[in-house]
């Protein structure tokens, strides 16, 4: 049997923590007097907290010294583990844990590909990272979604080819990131920001056995 690397994303296709991004990046916003959508959210996804901040205050159209930032992303981030206290298995996606299963079962690799900082925490309180034969998060990379480098190094870590590496992903920078990187990119979502993946799921729900066998072969 063949041997592939599955990646996954983190927020958005293992556990929901994009509501608590948005809850925490909207705090800051109000404090500083403008609105901040779900639809500027999506913007966000995928995206480090970094550069989060910057499109935020672009879209506030607020200029800020770099002591101001800083502040405001150590304020985001306390606020966002704040949210994180109680987290355990119920906030894992629907669907993710017969697939997680169903490829330890088929003997394939797993990895984390993430932008997030906050990942190993997550992964243990939920329980899944177990799972995971490699994890590379934000922690590990210096070049952000859409630049493939997380994938990459993901990938290599687990001595597989970026041809045989399949990526799933919630975000549009993530999917242009695997598809950048010469791999499989499949899309957890919606057809209409998810376009440019190879394979698109409403959400792992809809993905079957068979998906994963020819993805195998
Ligand atoms: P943190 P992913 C990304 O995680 C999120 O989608 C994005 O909204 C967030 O800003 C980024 O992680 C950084 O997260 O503040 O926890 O370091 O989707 O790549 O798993
Ligand atoms: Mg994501």
């Amino acid at each position: 049997m063949n041997t592939k690397a599955f990646i996954f994303d983190l927020d958005g296709v293992i556990v929901d923590t994009a509501k608590y991004h948005f809850l925490a990046w909207k705090k800051i916003a109000d404090s500083l007097g403008f609105e901040f959508t779900h639809q500027n959210n999506e913007l966000l996804k995928g995206v480090s907290r970094v550069r989060s901040l910057d499109i935020i205050l672009e879209l506030g159209k607020v200029k800020a010294p770099q002591e101001d930032k800083n502040r405001w992303l150590i304020q985001k981030n306390e606020d966002y583990l704040s949210y994180l206290v109680d987290m355990d298995e119920s906030e894992i996606l629907p669907g993710v844990m017969p697939i997680l299963n169903y490829l330890k079962e088929k003997k394939q690799l797993i990895a984390l590909g993430s932008a997030s900082k906050n990942a190993r925490p997550i992964l243990e309180k939920t329980g899944t990272l177990s799972y995971f034969d490699a994890i590379v998060d934000g922690n590990d990379v210096s070049n952000a979604k859409p630049d493939p480098e997380v994938f990459l190094l993901a990938a290599k870590l687990l001595n597989t080819k970026p041809e045989d590496s399949i990526v799933f992903e919630d975000s549009v920078a993530g999917v242009q990131a695997a598809n950048i990187g010469g791999m499989t990119s499949v899309g957890i979502g919606e057809a209409a920001t998810l376009h440019e993946a190879k394979y698109l799921f409403k959400d792992f729900t809809q993905m079957d056995k068979t998906f994963i066998d020819n993805l195998i072969k």
